[in-house]
């Protein structure tokens, strides 16, 4: 199986060399850093748009130790002008990001927009074999999946937009808003960065297509099309080593020496989305209100240069030129210049040099798919306070920033002065917060799980989907084993399919299904609303008919005075137990505080029950294993199924197998289990296979 993957941008980009051979550079953004290192892995083909020196038609990357292919498609002039600038970026870009006044809808363009994203899907059915993935990139090439689809009914496609799905109100200005839903339809994952896209986007299917839309689905034809938010990571380890290399500590110093005033940051594409001018007029109101502070705080703007053939960039070039000079021209003054203007991109080394050398950083897009800049900073900085607008879509997903809104000029400037007085112990702890959240979902985590996602569950073993021909008690664990695992424990949705699959087991005569959790049962409720479902909670502490033993409150409250404190790191009460999550404190931290929590001292009558990153304290002589013997003897006849992940999951296998039944390890890791299946998505498939046998 191989990955196929079809973007405007191509991986890597050639020079030609003096000498005559080409050199291949790769490409400035997220996807070259995100599906690079797959590709180089597993090898495979990415089509795109070879922008320069069209006459090299493929070429075979990384150099040096070739491991994939890229097909490079050559446009011609006419379809760069009219697909690229003209559909995609004069229609689609604006639309999304709700600048509706710069959008504008020409049959032309949209001609050669479907005529482009045809010539991306013929090369992609040149190259495609059974069983490979296909993984489609952003709005330049929308139609792609359902020009696939057509010709490859049983091929997983995925899609992936980049940017903001606009509301309906603003998406159904589109003239060809049916075509582009129908597109993307194509694929059988649509991912995009925010819940709010994903809603939108059902949102239109619903109303503009009239499509059945569920919980994150859209029904097309006997196919169902899962709509996803998955927002990108960045390599978090990458930039914090590269932010602690000696080198860049040291350019990092040099740019505040010279500098000699405190540094404000701004690195973005000259993009009109990205409130460059509003960020200006803040710093001038700023400079204006607070007479102290010139002389005292530079602006730095790093502005990459964008999309120069269209006319709208050109103008806000010049716009942010202007504003640039009248800011300079009013207020410098013995050799300070008040806004630093670069136009141009950095090396990757002095744009993290930038990151750790600012004392503040404002991204202050007006709209923004997700904006990786503020993840890159927050992972580089060690003293520097992140101002994020509240319509990047990293919002959400950043606590440790100073949320702004970028139209509110005076209350920018206001924010920019809190961020220059913030206390360093607050600057350190919001970074912290901020490393944390990164760390939970990183770019190959986020690579992985998609295209994991996209393969679909593995191939069931026959010896397992055939005991559904029996009757069957099913006990299940939860996380990680129903539901894919969640950075904080309520966000633990189901896996989709599994409350569905659930039902129609219970409403089969011969079946009984229970899950047996660490949670409070309550909480599995919530998640799995099912009345005959059997939840024992607690780790077997919890049963349906009798309430748990009165919790020992005394014991948990000293328990929790000796827990070790570390950013990231989570203390969950249970009320009768007490658990210790670190999956969100930093990895290199980890060792010491399982020394730390080693050291607790632990009552008698208690006992300590490790997990997946994570330490459980409670009454001793409970447990899965025990759990499972009881709901084997409240069940008789009927053939023990166990189904779990963790640690803990591993005496309930040892119960069943004791007692002739079937255990199923989900993941890897050595395991008791007899069987074993890959995710949560695997389970739902075999949950289901037996629903449906007669
Ligand atoms: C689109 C969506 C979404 C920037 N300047 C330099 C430089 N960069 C790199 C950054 C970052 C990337 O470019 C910019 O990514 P953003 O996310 O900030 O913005 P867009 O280019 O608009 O990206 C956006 C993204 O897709 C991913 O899905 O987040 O919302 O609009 O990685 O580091 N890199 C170097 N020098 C520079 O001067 N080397």
């Amino acid at each position: 199986m191989a990955v196929i993957v079809l973007s405007n941008r191509e991986p890597y980009a050639p020079t030609l060399q003096a000498d005559g051979r080409v050199r291949w550079t790769p490409s400035i953004g997220g996807l070259t850093a995100a599906l690079d290192p797959v590709m180089q892995r597993d090898g495979g083909t990415w089509i795109a748009w070879g922008e320069k020196h069209p006459q090299i038609t493929a070429v075979d990357l990384p150099p040096g130790q070739p491991r994939y292919r890229v097909e490079r498609l050559a446009l011609s002039a006419e379809e760069v002008r009219l697909h690229y600038h003209g559909f995609a970026n004069g229609a689609l870009w604006p639309m999304s990001h709700y600048f509706l006044e710069r959008a504008q809808y020409r049959a032309e363009e949209w001609a050669a927009y479907r005529q482009v994203n045809e010539r991306f899907a013929a090369a992609a059915l040149r190259q495609y074999r059974p069983g490979d993935l296909l993984w489609v990139h952003d709005y330049q090439l929308a139609l792609v999946p359902g020009l696939l689809r057509r010709h490859l009914p049983e091929a997983r496609i995925g899609f992936f937009w980049h940017i903001p799905w606009a509301s309906q109100d603003v998406f159904r200005t589109l003239p060809w808003d049916r075509e582009v839903l129908e597109g993307l339809l194509g694929a059988d994952l649509v991912g995009m960065h925010t819940p709010a896209y994903a809603r939108h986007f059902l949102d239109a299917c619903e109303r503009t297509l009239g499509a059945e839309v569920g919980n994150g689905t859209v029904k097309v034809g006997a196919r169902t099309v899962r709509v996803e938010a998955r927002p990108i990571g960045i390599e978090v380890q990458e930039f914090e080593q590269l932010a602690a290399a000696p080198d860049i500590t040291a350019r990092a110093q040099r740019l505040r020496d010279n500098l000699r005033t405190l540094m404000l940051l701004c690195v973005d594409r000259l993009d009109y989305t990205k409130g460059i001018p509003e960020r200006l007029e803040a710093f001038r109101s700023f400079l204006e209100r607070h007479p102290t502070a010139r002389g005292r705080v530079t602006l730095v703007q790093i502005a990459v240069p964008s999309r120069q053939e269209v006319g709208a960039y050109l103008k806000l070039r010049q716009q942010v030129e202007g504003l640039v000079g009248q800011i300079n021209g009013q207020f410098s003054r013995d050799g300070w210049t008040p806004v630093h203007y670069v136009y141009r991109g950095l090396d990757r080394e002095d744009l993290v040099a930038h990151y750790r050398a600012a004392d503040a950083m404002l991204v202050t897009p007006l709209r923004d798919g997700l904006n990786l800049v503020a993840k890159e900073f927050a992972a580089s900085s060690r003293d520097g306070v992140l101002l994020l607008s509240r319509f990047a879509g990293a919002a959400g997903e950043m606590p440790g920033a100073i949320e702004v809104n970028p139209y509110d000029v005076d209350g920018l400037a206001e924010s920019l002065l809190r961020a220059l007085r913030m206390p360093l112990e607050e600057k350190k702890a919001r970074l912290e917060r901020l490393r944390a959240s990164l760390r939970s979902s990183d770019l190959k985590t986020w690579t992985a799980a998609f295209l994991r996602d996209l393969a679909g569950p593995d191939a069931l073993p026959e010896e397992l989907v055939s005991l559904g021909a029996r009757p069957l008690l099913i006990m299940c664990d939860y996380d990680g084993t129903l539901a894919p695992i969640a950075r904080v424990p309520r966000d633990a949705d189901p896996q989709p399919g599994a409350l569905e699959a659930l039902a129609r087991l219970l409403h089969h005569p011969a079946h009984r299904a229970a899950i047996v959790t660490g949670r409070r049962s309550v909480q599995v409720y919530g998640f799995l609303p099912l009345p005959d479902l059997y939840v024992v909670g607690l780790h077997g502490m919890e049963w349906p008919e009798t309430s748990p033993p009165a919790p020992e409150r005394l014991v948990i409250e000293s328990l929790a005075r000796q827990f070790p404190a570390a950013p990231g790191l989570r203390i969950e009460d249970k009320r009768w137990t007490v658990a210790v999550h670190y999956r969100n404190v930093a990895p290199e931290r980890h060792a010491e505080l399982e020394r730390q929590l080693d050291r607790v001292v632990v009552p008698p009558g208690w006992e300590v029950i490790p997990g997946k990153l994570v330490r459980e304290f409670r009454p001793a002589g409970y447990g899965k294993g025990q759990a499972v013997r009881t709901l084997m003897a409240a069940f008789p006849g009927r053939l023990p199924v166990y189904l779990g992940d963790d640690f803990t999951d591993e005496e309930a296998f040892e119960a069943v197998n004791a007692l002739g039944g079937v255990s199923v390890k989900v993941g890897a890791g050595p395991t008791a289990a007899y069987s074993r299946l890959t995710s949560p998505a695997s389970v739902v498939a075999l949950l289901t296979a037996w629903g449906h046998h007669a």
